[in-house]
């Protein structure tokens, strides 16, 4: 038996940092590297728990500040916790109220005691949040894994205000550390840094003076910077000083190039709307790149959406005027079947990256991924 929330590294690519590992957690083994997709409120939008399983979803992503606003992590507790409440029996993470706060344009103050903001996207009201509240919601909710608070700085930031971010940040993850007392849920700390090595190494070092954490993110990429300035601190950063044998999470990133470049670089697990978010909007992946199935191209084409792809709704006899019809009349099962489609392409992708790491050809696998029509677009 393996000891609850270690890591281990099964193969190491001979060629490149990728690696691929299992993660042990109290509802199952999570093999990366992997992509978990997003179920802020408690669902991914729109499709079932069984359909998540069925495409190789390993672990689901909620959000505490959402969950604490509407049902609260009181009533969520009282009903067996969130497993039981969403009916999705195998690992989830949640992602503290962090990076929704910062999404609160001016409404919200940042000080040491934690954060104020007006829950503009629900009642309106004042809420004040600690690190304290932070983890007691997580706890309450009972997910596998939960995210410290953190400030997440937004990009162009001044040097300044992203040394004030990692302090607060640290400052965060001790209080986080010390009021975190679950012993069936493991803490993530976030290093943040932004642009800069130098603050994302004192980030690290913070965190790792504050406690063992059995995992770490990396917070405050994909906020506006463009791909080669993630990588110039990101590669650095993972694949010369984060400790090998911990999982490396990076938050929010879902393109499916950078996720490719990323694992390269030693990175694990990945999350991001991006697969749901722009199904809903009519745009699927495929191994030709973005498909805009609004497009009036797509009207009488009886093809299925991706031949390449051996998802359930590319595998049924759906044709892409179906799909277009579908989208174009705005009925809710386009965005079902673009989102099922859209998940198990990136839960696939990672599937094959490890693979590869597994018979050690990451670098032809990148090369490869690289040169594909579906990278050009990407
Ligand atoms: N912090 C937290 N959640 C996040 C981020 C972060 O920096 C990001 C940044 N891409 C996405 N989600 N807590
Ligand atoms: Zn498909």
């Amino acid at each position: 038996m393996s000891e609850l929330f270690s890591y281990d590294v099964v193969a190491q690519d001979p060629n490149t940092h990728a690696r691929a590992g299992v993660f042990h957690t109290a509802h199952g083994d999570v093999q990366t590297p992997l992509f978990m997709p997003v179920g802020t409120k408690g669902t991914v939008k729109g499709i079932l728990p069984q359909t998540l399983e069925q495409i190789g979803a390993q672990v689901v992503l909620a959000n505490t500040y959402h969950l604490e606003m509407r049902p609260s992590s009181e009533r969520i507790c009282e009903l067996g916790g969130l497993h039981e409440f969403m009916q999705w029996h195998k690992p989830i993470l949640t992602d503290s109220g962090g990076f929704q706060v910062f999404s609160h344009g001016e409404f919200f103050k940042l000080s040491d005691e934690g954060v104020r903001f007006r829950a503009v996207d629900y009642d309106g009201r004042w809420v004040s949040w600690t690190p304290e509240d932070n983890m007691a919601i997580a706890q309450r909710l009972g997910s596998d894994i939960c995210m410290q608070l953190d400030q997440c700085p937004g990009y162009p930031a001044t040097r300044a205000f992203v040394e004030r971010a990692v302090e607060l940040s640290s400052m965060w993850a001790e209080r986080c550390w010390k009021a975190h007392t679950r012993p069936d849920q493991a803490l993530f700390g976030i290093v943040q840094g932004g642009m800069h090595l130098d603050l994302r190494l004192r980030s690290l070092h913070h965190l790792e003076e504050v406690g063992n954490f059995p995992g770490y993110g990396i917070g405050g990429y994909s906020v506006g910077e463009d791909h080669e300035t993630m990588f110039e601190t990101l590669e650095p950063l993972v694949s010369e000083h984060m400790p090998s044998h911990k999982p490396r999470y990076l938050m929010g990133v879902g393109n499916p190039t950078t996720l490719v470049r990323a694992v390269g670089c030693g990175v694990d697990m990945f999350d991001c709307v991006l697969p749901t978010r722009t199904a809903r909007m009519g745009t699927a992946f495929s191994s030709e790149g973005r498909m805009n199935l609004k497009n009036a191209r797509f009207s009488a084409d009886g093809t299925p959406l991706d031949h390449a792809c051996d998802c359930p709704v590319c595998t049924s006899g759906y044709t892409r005027a179906y799909l277009n019809h579908l989208v174009r009349q705005k009925e809710i099962l386009g965005g079902i079947l673009l989102s099922t489609h859209n998940l198990y392409y990136l839960l696939e992708l990672m599937r094959r990256a490890r693979q590869a790491i597994l018979d050690g050809r990451y670098a032809q696998f990148m090369a490869d991924w690289m040169a594909s029509p579906a990278a050009q677009d990407f």
